[in-house]
């Protein structure tokens, strides 16, 4: 339902948790673009979110009226399959203190992001939203997916409960300004940019690219992304999560071509089948977001040139090391 209710006053009290993150950063950007001025941001150093203490501290001190619940332990296929307990465990305590001390300090709004790989890992494409919970969850990734579907599950459970406003949305793979660029633990759109930068910048032609090539999905440029939770945040209201996504995927074949052309026109790109796929495609369907009234504007190509151009322009080009998970940005 499209709510009836008047755009955020612009100096709302606002809580973005997560806003150094990929997602955070670009919801902290849109929100200043907009005119709000009154955003409550703590860092890791801070505030630690997984600590309930602490974070009811913080609540009560700051009494946060809308809640952007972007935080979390993020990363991609490589990183999720070799530290699970991270993955779960940071999780499902970020969303889970966040929402309580919400609800305890009387934030009139809040909206929880989760992820597509929520979906069972052979659900029908495009996935629609009922398709939550009909079947396995793609093995790569399950402890993640199974603490984003608690954090949907909390928001529906204290609406049910204490009448809480807490809405959720399921965004697809994201990239853009601001992503982790390092091969340990990014996704595969940063990596592919890096990997395609180094060899340039070492005259070499190969280029490997993990598994077969052939898992498709779904990229939606995090700029879009931070519309969207706008939007959603000023006008939806339900208990029913809803997908953000550009309706639109391609190989990853495919993808490491637009890639190797704008970075790397002569390199060879060689597919090292010793490493995971994942799931074999994750298509969301956007009907429900497109019927609110919002849609994805920025493509694919052109996203990925002007991420580049960020790498390159903000010291992120540099050699790669192994790091953990990004943490407090999903
Ligand atoms: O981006 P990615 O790690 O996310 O991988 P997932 C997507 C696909 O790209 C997989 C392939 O088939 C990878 O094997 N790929 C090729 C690469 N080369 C690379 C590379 O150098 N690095 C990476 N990372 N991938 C994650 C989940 O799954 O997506 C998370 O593990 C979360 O839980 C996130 O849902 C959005 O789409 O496979």
């Amino acid at each position: 339902m499209i709510a009836e209710a008047p755009r955020l006053p612009r100096d709302a009290r606002i809580h973005v948790a997560g806003h150094r993150g990929l997602v955070g950063s670009a919801i902290v950007r849109k929100l200043r673009a907009e005119g709000f001025e009154n955003l409550l941001l703590a860092n890791r150093e801070q505030l630690d979110l997984r600590d309930q203490a602490a974070v009811n501290y913080w609540y009560q001190a700051n009494q946060p009226e809308y809640v952007f619940l972007v935080a979390g332990t993020v990363g991609g296929i490589l990183a999720n399959s070799t530290r699970p307990a991270e993955f779960i465990y940071d999780n499902l305590m970020i969303h889970a203190t966040v929402v309580e001390a919400a609800h305890r300090f009387g934030s009139k709004k809040l909206l929880y992001l989760g992820s597509s790989c929520i979906y069972p890992r052979e659900a029908d494409q495009p996935i629609t939203e009922e398709a939550l919970l009909t079947g396995g969850l793609e093995p790569t990734n399950e402890p993640y997916a199974v603490a984003k579907i608690a954090g949907i599950k909390l928001c529906q459970a204290y609406r049910r409960q204490y009448g809480c406003n807490f809405v959720s949305a399921m965004p697809t793979n994201l990239y853009g300004p601001g992503d982790n660029f390092d091969l340990q633990s990014s996704h595969v759109v940063p990596a592919l940019m890096r990997k395609c930068h180094d060899a340039r910048e070492d005259g070499r032609r190969e280029v490997p690219i993990w598994g077969t090539g052939s898992p498709r999905r779904e990229f939606l440029h995090v700029d879009d992304l931070a519309d969207a939770c706008l939007f959603l945040m000023e006008h939806y209201e339900d208990e029913q999560h809803v997908n953000v996504g550009c309706g639109q995927d391609l190989s990853i074949r495919e993808l490491a071509e637009i890639i190797r052309d704008i970075v790397h026109p002569d390199a060879e790109l060689v597919f090292d089948t010793s490493k995971p796929d994942g799931a074999p495609r994750k298509l969301l369907d956007v009907s429900k977001l497109a019927e609110l009234g919002w849609s994805a504007s920025i493509g694919l190509e052109e996203g990925i040139r002007s991420t580049y151009s960020w790498f390159v322009d903000n010291g992120q080009s540099g050699r790669s090391t192994e790091s953990r998970p990004v943490t407090a940005g999903a």
